[in-house]
């Protein structure tokens, strides 16, 4: 079962059909005690929305996000390891890495609010400040106010990787500002584990070639998503809930940086396909 947020309310989506969703706040399906057997009740009283596919694009895709902060687990990779352990050798913090590679407790870092978030086919943004620029491509959990995983989404923990290795310190610029983070295109609603067998996928275009692709699995995941939502609630109340991305296990050759007009998909097979294109400059401020 599927949930998507649109411009004309909420969808659950089940074999192939649209419902609409009765419960408009997104908030309150969040906080519901079984999201999954109220999404099912919907799906087997109501009859398929024709509005929801015959309309698009008239309705627009939404980042299925409502009060919920944004939360990121770092270095959960062995292939992020070994790549923020050289993007920061000259600045010494490349043993940083390994050792909360191997540490019990995980990196978490704080990523984004909700209005730093790009909706699926909205602009990510790189900095202006910054000259080496990727997307991470992260398997992200949908955690209720009880600190239980209702479902999984995709998301695109944009980063600028010069800052970042130029002082572990400077973590927070790299990661947190306007549009850094896209999630979409939908939540896939389960209680259940993914099986680590579960691809994740990234294609870079440019002029509408590929730039750059890459594929890993859950497999290579080295923690548990149960574990990691547990550290993040351990002395945390979330009264929304919580989006946790897990970490990237892709990270492109350094010598890639991303440019405005690239485009990013990242593909989890279970979830779906979020595409972004890439921009920069300021966002208009909001009114
Ligand atoms: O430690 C820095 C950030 C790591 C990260 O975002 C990742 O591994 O995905
Ligand atoms: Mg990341």
């Amino acid at each position: 079962m599927k949930l998507y947020r649109t411009s004309n309310g909420n969808y659950a989506e089940d074999g192939g059909k649209y419902f609409r969703v009765p419960e408009s706040n997104w908030d309150a399906l969040v906080a519901h005690e079984n999201l999954g057997a109220y999404l099912r009740s919907v799906v087997d009283a109501g009859k398929p929305a024709s509005d929801f596919a015959s309309a698009r694009p008239g309705i627009r895709l939404e980042a299925p996000i409502g009060s919920q902060e944004v939360w990121a687990a770092g270095v959960t990779y062995f292939r992020s390891r070994s790549a923020r352990m050289a993007e920061s050798k000259d600045a010494g913090g490349g043993d940083f890495y390994d050792r909360v590679y191997t540490a019990e407790r995980p990196e978490l870092f704080f990523k984004a609010t909700p209005s730093r978030v790009a909706a699926p086919g909205a602009g990510v943004r790189i900095r202006s400040d910054a000259k080496w620029s990727v997307p991470e491509p992260e398997l992200t959990l949908l955690i209720n106010p009880r600190g239980q995983i209702i479902g999984y989404t995709a998301g695109n923990d944009m980063s600028s990787r010069d800052i970042e290795g130029e002082n572990p310190l400077y973590l927070p610029q790299a990661k947190v500002y306007d549009r850094s983070c896209a999630l979409g295109p939908c939540i896939l609603v389960s209680s259940d584990p993914l099986p680590s067998t579960t691809p994740i996928r990234i294609e870079i275009l440019r002029s509408g070639q590929a730039a750059f692709s890459g594929a890993t699995t859950l497999a290579e995941l080295k923690r548990a998503p149960a574990d990691l939502a547990a550290y993040l609630f351990r002395e945390n109340t979330f009264p929304f809930g919580a989006f946790l991305m897990t970490g990237t296990g892709i990270v492109p050759p350094d010598d890639f940086t991303l440019a405005p007009g690239d485009r990013v998909r990242i593909t989890i097979d279970p979830i779906g396909t979020l595409e972004n294109d890439v921009v920069q400059g300021r966002l208009a401020p909001a009114v």
